[in-house]
C-alpha cells in the first residue's frame, strides 16, 4: 500500500487554516481519497494536554526555548501516534500547522533561532517534513480581525502585539518563497469558497485527485 500524502497549512492568526483544512478533507473524500483533519499543538490526547499550556496565559509565561521544546514535544506525540500510522494505511493527513509555526513563532519572532528549531526537529522527528505546505498570506489586522470573532479564551499568541503578527508574516512569506518545491504562499484574502478553490487547484496541480 502506499503511504497518504501529509500536507500542512500555515500562516499566521486568522488566516483560515481551520475552515480551509475542512474543506480540503472533505472535497478529498468527495473524490474517494482518505483524509484525516487535525491540527497543532495538538491533534493526539498527550499533545492537547501540551496545547493547553501553550495556548493560554500570560504571554511571557515561559522562556522561548521552553515553548519551542514543549511544540515539539507535543508534535512528538501527534506525529508518532497519530500522522505516521495514518499515512502507513494510505491516508492523507491535512494538519493545521506544523513545524513552520515553530520556526516562525519560537525560531524567529521569538529568537530561538530557525537552525536550532531545526536540529531540535531532526533530534526528535528525524526531521519529518510534509509533502506540501499551503502558506495563508493575509494582512495582519484583517487576519487579527478575523481571529477575534470566534469564541473561546486560547488566545495567548493573539496577545502578542501587532509588531510580534507582522514579523511572523514575513517569516512564512521568506520560508514560502526560500522552499518553493514543497511551500506554496497563497493569498488568504477574499471569500472562503475563492480561498478554497485557490487551494484545490494547488493540490490538483501537484498530486493526482
Ligand atoms: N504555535 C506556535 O507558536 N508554535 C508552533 O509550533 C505551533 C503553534 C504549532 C495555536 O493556536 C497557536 O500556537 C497559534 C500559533 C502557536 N497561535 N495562535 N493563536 P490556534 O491553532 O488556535 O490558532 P490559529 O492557528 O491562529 O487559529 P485561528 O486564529 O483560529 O486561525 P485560522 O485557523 O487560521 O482561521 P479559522 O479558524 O479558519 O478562521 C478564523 C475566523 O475567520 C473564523 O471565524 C472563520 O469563520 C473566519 N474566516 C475563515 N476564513 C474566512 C474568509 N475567507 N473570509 C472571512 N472570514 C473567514
Amino acid at each position: 500500500m502506499s503511504s497518504g500524502r501529509f500536507i500542512t497549512l500555515e500562516g499566521g492568526e486568522g488566516a483560515g487554516k481551520t475552515t480551509q483544512v475542512r474543506l480540503l478533507v472533505d472535497r478529498l473524500a468527495a473524490r474517494g481519497i482518505a483524509a484525516i483533519a487535525t491540527r497543532e499543538p495538538g491533534g493526539a490526547p498527550g499533545a492537547e494536554d501540551i496545547r493547553h499550556l501553550l495556548v493560554s496565559g500570560d504571554t511571557a509565561r515561559w522562556q522561548p526555548m521552553t515553548e519551542a521544546l514543549l511544540h515539539t514535544a507535543a508534535r512528538v506525540e501527534h506525529v508518532e501516534n497519530l500522522v505516521r500510522p495514518t499515512l502507513a494505511t494510505g491516508t492523507w493527513v491535512i494538519s493545521d500547522r506544523y513545524v513552520d509555526s515553530t520556526r516562525a513563532y519560537q525560531g524567529s519572532a521569538q529568537g530561538v533561532g530557525a537552525e536550532a528549531v531545526l536540529a531540535l526537529h531532526d533530534l526528535a522527528l528525524g526531521g519529518l517534513m510534509p509533502d506540501l505546505t499551503l502558506v495563508l498570506d493575509l494582512p495582519v489586522e484583517l487576519g487579527l480581525a478575523r481571529a477575534r470573532s470566534r469564541a473561546g479564551g486560547e488566545d495567548r499568541y493573539e496577545r502578542m502585539g501587532a509588531a510580534f503578527h507582522i514579523h511572523l508574516r514575513d517569516a512564512f512569506q521568506a520560508m514560502a518563497k526560500a522552499e518553493p518545491q514543497r511551500c506554496v504562499l497563497v493569498d488568504a484574502a477574499g471569500d472562503v469558497d475563492v480561498v478554497a478553490a485557490r487551494l484545490w487547484s494547488i493540490l490538483a496541480s501537484r498530486f493526482t485527485l
